[in-house]
């Protein structure tokens, strides 16, 4: 269901960068955080693995374990025939240390990748104990990207010790796909213009959403690849596989208009649009940001939000953040304002080359059920979300006007990272 991009001017998946952070063979790294003898050899973590059970199930083994076939959800008495417990055959290599699952520590180990997540997104999304998406358009740029991936992997292993393979590309579904290309330990970057190339070959079973049985079933229609699937006639898929069909399509193209957004009760809720290059046409701007407003109050209306601040971004070269917002006496819902406030606070950069245009709600309040919803709300909800609506995490809309710089030296930071000493 496409939605605001069908508005001139509204926001592309070009528009964004994306990366998707996935821990290798995670829990088995957290075991060997904590016991060193663990590296480097087959470590296997389940259920049911203490000694003396006989039943249970794999949850995880490390990549060494992996190439004797065992591997998650394996019962243990098939892990046991690939890889004997190395405790009772101490001199044999073609053993494995088993570790019963201990989340409370994984979840520990994972506060604190999140933490540095956290720092380095503009949003961050996290869809399970060991995998996030981050949107880190403000953060980086194409031409930087790979060092600033880099970066993620570094300070990730630096600061908690264990491996993260990590996927950058202008969407989510393409990132997650990266990120799973050169596990373990993987770093794969696909800039906006190499998505289709990059997907092409890859077999449908790859794209998120496709699972065993629907990719039997293109098989079955000589559909093999995303290529094949991209190329395939919309109209025959839809038929086939209803309006699933054409997810499909888009993913197999690299299309994915879902935004990264945090888990929970979104604090503002933006939209943005860059131009093509700094542009001084004001009028092509004011344009633009009524096209914004009307979709950011539409989103707002959507989810039952009033607002009480409605707010502008203005990037001007090279990569200056404007931010202006006005709050009002109490929340609304009112899409004319939106609109008007926009505009208003958007005079000031009247004559001003400007790169990149936004508006956004804050303030945001919801009806009283939403509200129990958010008071009660946890981690650990139920995953990946299907189609989502942009929301920012952190307040940056405020009454008095603020300047963020980007220095040369921040840009700096992730250029400049010495290929592979993250090895
Ligand atoms: P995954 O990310 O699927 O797997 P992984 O991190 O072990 O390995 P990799 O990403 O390198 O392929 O799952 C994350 C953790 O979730 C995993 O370490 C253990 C747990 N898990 C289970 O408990 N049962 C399962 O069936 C799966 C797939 C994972
Ligand atoms: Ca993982």
């Amino acid at each position: 269901m496409p939605r605001g991009e069908t508005l001139p001017g509204a926001p592309t998946a070009e528009d964004r960068i994306v990366l998707h952070v996935d821990m290798d063979s995670f829990y088995a790294s957290c075991e060997r955080l904590r016991e060193q003898k663990l590296r480097g050899e087959p470590v296997v973590v389940g259920m049911g693995y203490e000694a003396g059970e006989q039943s249970g199930a794999v949850a995880t083994a490390s990549y060494e374990a992996r190439e004797y076939g065992v591997e998650s959800a394996m019962g243990i008495e098939t892990a046991l025939e690939r890889l004997p417990r190395r405790a009772e055959h101490p001199d044999d290599p073609d053993t494995a240390y088993y570790r019963p699952v201990d989340m409370e520590f994984y979840q520990d180990v994972s506060a604190d990748v999140r933490e540095i997540l956290g720092e380095l997104a503009d949003t961050l999304r996290e869809v399970s104990i060991d995998e996030a998406y981050l949107d880190v358009t403000e953060r980086t740029a194409w031409e930087v990207a790979e060092g600033f991936g880099r970066h993620v992997k570094q300070r990730i292993d630096r600061e908690v010790g264990v491996p993260a393979s990590v996927g950058v590309a202008p969407n989510m579904s393409t990132a997650k796909i990266a990120s799973d290309h050169d596990k373990p330990d993987g770093l794969v970057v696909v800039p906006p213009e190499d998505v289709e190339d990059f997907l092409a070959p890859l077999p449908v079973a790859d794209i998120h959403g496709i699972g065993p049985v629907t990719a039997d079933a293109l098989t079955d229609m000589g559909i093999e690849t995303a290529g094949d699937l991209a190329e395939a006639d919309p109209t025959t898929l839809r038929s086939k596989f209803g309006e699933r069909g054409d997810e499909f399509h888009r993913r197999a193209r690299g299309e994915d208009p879902r935004e990264v957004e945090p888990r929970g009760k979104p604090k503002s809720l933006s939209r943005e649009s860059a131009f093509d290059g700094a542009v001084e046409d004001f009028e092509a701007v004011v344009e633009r940001a009524r096209n914004l407003a009307g979709a950011v109050a539409e989103r707002a209306r959507r989810r039952e939000a009033l607002y009480r601040t409605i707010g502008v971004k203005v990037v001007t070269p090279p990569f200056d953040v404007n931010t202006r917002a006005k709050t009002l006496p109490g929340p609304v819902d009112e899409p004319e304002l939106v609109e008007s406030i926009a505009l208003d606070l958007l005079e000031e950069f009247d004559g001003e080359p400007i790169r990149k245009v936004g508006v956004r709600v804050a303030n945001l309040s919801f009806s009283e059920r939403d509200q129990t919803d958010l008071d009660s709300w946890e981690y650990g909800g139920t995953g990946d979300s299907g189609d989502v609506e942009s929301a920012e995490d952190g307040d940056r809309s405020e009454e008095s006007p603020r300047v963020e710089r980007y220095t040369n030296d921040q840009a700096r930071l992730f250029e400049y990272e010495p290929d592979g000493s993250d090895k």
